[in-house]
């Protein structure tokens, strides 16, 4: 055990401890008292250990852990004896149990409580929800995705930065900027580090990514969209086409997917999620495609407009049904779509399409970017048609003055990679302490 553990978890003992002395540590789940025997369920990280009270052999203790509220943490040292009945195999006959800080009663969101309580009032409780192993498995899946995509990146030469999220202007248009005071100037919380990712494009620095918070300002209340998500944004240079972009959106899919399934085998199994090598290379369905594809389905949406969220989602249960596809991209959005995208690079033969793409997960986008304009007129110009003031993008459009190689990138929506992944009903599942237009606490 390192230095700075002091107790032992359940996940820890074995026969190896059978008649030894432990001390183990964590929440009072459950006390039941039969007369002359007790039996105390302390849950630590890991699982439930049973605490067997004899009054017999030690009237105190038994005594004293009768009147401990549930959830209370406590520390229990005693000796580790082989049992028949014990779910474990093994329970812990005690010789001190410390309170080491009792519970209120009542709770205000239960623990073990068959009927599940709704989401705001878990939310607001996550501490106590969250030591539900079926919750926790979520954030333990989380993490060990952005571990399996850092090692993807990593392992291709990308190098990881960090940039401002305190910002002079945004990139994704005005209606969902937070503004701030920063001393006396105005500023805004970062939407996307998207002019930064290119600026570095003008570096050297020629394959970036960003694992880090970004803010929208999202008037709507949807299961997938919150005003604080973690992106991954990644951009990279002396691309040929979108095509080079996507193949690294698809490597960072295929890849996560595999570290979570081999690192994350009992969180899965708790979920009951079975992940699956999805097929690869990702289908790439051009708008016009996906259009039609709709319409055929009862769905109509007028060329140039957006597929919303019907329209995604009706996409996703077609490519299932028709394909066997869960991921798939969705390619050459037109012009007219992308126009506020002002940094998109149009179709040098056709400029009323773009390269931009957007990758879908199971009718849900999680993934978008294309390849930029790097061309300093032409992005000068596309940027006055979105009636942008060039002076406050000056530090953006200089770079683009002093030798700028073409490049792309994307913004990879981490949360609804998640939610998608672990078929969750609403992206705040995936967020310890999500932040939307209602909910500025805990
Ligand atoms: P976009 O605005 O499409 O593109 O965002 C990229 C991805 O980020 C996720 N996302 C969100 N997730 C949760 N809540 C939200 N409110 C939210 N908004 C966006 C989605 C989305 O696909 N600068 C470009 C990216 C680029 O071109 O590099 C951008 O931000 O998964």
């Amino acid at each position: 055990m390192p230095s700075w553990q002091h107790v032992t978890y359940s996940r820890e003992i074995s026969s190896e401890h059978y008649g030894q002395q432990v001390t183990v540590g964590g929440w009072v789940q459950d006390l039941r008292n039969l007369g002359g025997i007790s039996f105390l369920q302390l849950r630590d990280a890991y699982g439930v250990i049973q605490v067997t009270m004899l009054k017999k052999r030690n009237k105190e203790i038994f005594e004293q852990v009768a009147s401990i509220p549930r959830e209370s943490v406590v520390l229990v040292s005693g000796i580790v004896k082989e049992s028949k009945e014990a779910k474990a195999g093994y329970e812990i006959l005690p010789d001190s149990v410390t309170v080491v800080n009792a519970a209120e009663a009542p709770l205000p969101l239960g623990v073990v409580d068959k009927v599940g309580a709704d989401l705001d009032t878990r939310l607001n409780n996550r501490f106590l929800d969250l030591r539900k192993e079926e919750i926790r498995a979520i954030f333990k899946i989380k993490a060990r995705t952005l571990e399996g995509i850092r090692n993807y990146l990593t392992s291709q030469n990308f190098t990881e930065v960090s940039t401002p999220k305190i910002v002079a202007a945004g990139a994704e248009g005005g209606a969902t900027l937070f503004p701030i005071k920063y001393f006396d100037k105005n500023a805004y919380l970062a939407q996307s580090p998207q002019l930064y990712k290119q600026n570095l494009m003008a570096s050297g620095l020629d394959k970036i990514f960003e694992i880090a918070p970004a803010y929208r300002a999202e008037a709507s209340d949807t299961i997938r969209h919150i005003a604080e998500f973690t992106s991954l944004d990644v951009e990279l240079a002396f691309i040929k086409s979108s095509d080079d972009v996507m193949d690294v959106a698809e490597g960072i899919v295929v890849s996560s997917l595999k570290h979570v399934r081999e690192k994350c085998k009992k969180e899965l199994e708790i979920l009951g999620i079975d992940i699956e090598d999805p097929a690869i290379p990702f289908p790439k369905v051009k708008y016009d495609e996906a259009i039609e594809m709709l319409a055929s389905n009862g769905l109509k949406i007028a060329h140039g407009e957006d597929l919303g969220t019907e329209g995604e989602k009706l996409l996703g249960d077609i490519m299932m049904k028709d394909r066997g596809i869960e991921l798939y991209f969705i390619t050459e959005f037109p012009t007219s779509l992308k126009r506020s995208t002002f940094y998109a690079k149009r179709n040098d033969l056709n400029p009323e399409l773009t390269g931009y793409f957007d990758l879908d997960y199971r009718g849900q986008e999680i993934v978008s970017g294309g390849q930029r304009e790097h061309r300093y007129d032409v992005l000068s110009e596309q940027m006055r048609e979105n009636n942008l003031n060039l002076d406050s993008f000056e530090f953006y459009l200089k770079a683009f003055r002093y030798g700028m190689p073409p490049h792309g990138g994307f913004g990879f929506g981490v949360e609804r990679y998640v939610q998608k992944m672990l078929d969750l009903p609403n992206i705040r599942e995936t967020v310890l302490y999500p932040r939307d237009r209602l909910r500025l606490t805990p």
